[in-house]
């Protein structure tokens, strides 16, 4: 199973990008596509598309438009399960220790990664900022 994953600004203005990379190839999971990008607006609005019409909206498209991410394709059995469990729960106050949210964040606002919550979205993420030839299967 492949999931997307991407570490968003606060967490790659942190210096925290080895650390996420270091939890998912520990955890055993493949990273078959890396890339650093720098949404633009309109990237950004299709990405959170079920958010749209949301208090947090606005907010939420200037955040992850602030600075670059960097995007990941993971592969692995079960990854889309695994990756939201090695991410913790939204709200990083809330999120168990252990987990990257638990461990590095405090703001929901700023919550260092996103991960895809389902197969399909999964699937629509990925096709977002990867084409399938840039996928590495090795
Ligand atoms: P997740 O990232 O765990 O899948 P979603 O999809 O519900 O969570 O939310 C997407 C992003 O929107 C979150 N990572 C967070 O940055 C932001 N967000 C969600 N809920 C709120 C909220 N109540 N206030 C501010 N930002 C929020």
């Amino acid at each position: 199973m492949r999931t997307f994953l991407a570490v968003k600004p606060d967490g790659v203005e942190r210096g925290l990008i080895g650390e996420v990379i270091k939890r998912i190839e520990d955890k055993g999971l493949k990273i078959i596509g890396l890339k650093m990008i720098w949404l633009d607006r309109e990237k950004a609005e299709e990405h959170y598309a079920e958010h749209k019409g949301k208090d947090f909206f606005n907010e939420l498209i200037e955040y992850i438009t602030s600075k670059p991410i960097v995007a990941m394709a993971i592969e692995g059995p079960d990854a889309v399960p695994v990756v939201r469990n090695l991410i913790g729960t939204t709200n990083p106050a809330e999120a168990n220790p252990g987990t990257i949210r638990g461990d590095y964040g405090l703001e929901i606002s700023e919550n260092i990664v996103h991960a895809a919550d389902s197969q399909e979205n999964a699937e629509r993420e990925l096709n977002l900022y990867f084409n399938e030839e840039e996928f590495q299967e090795y």
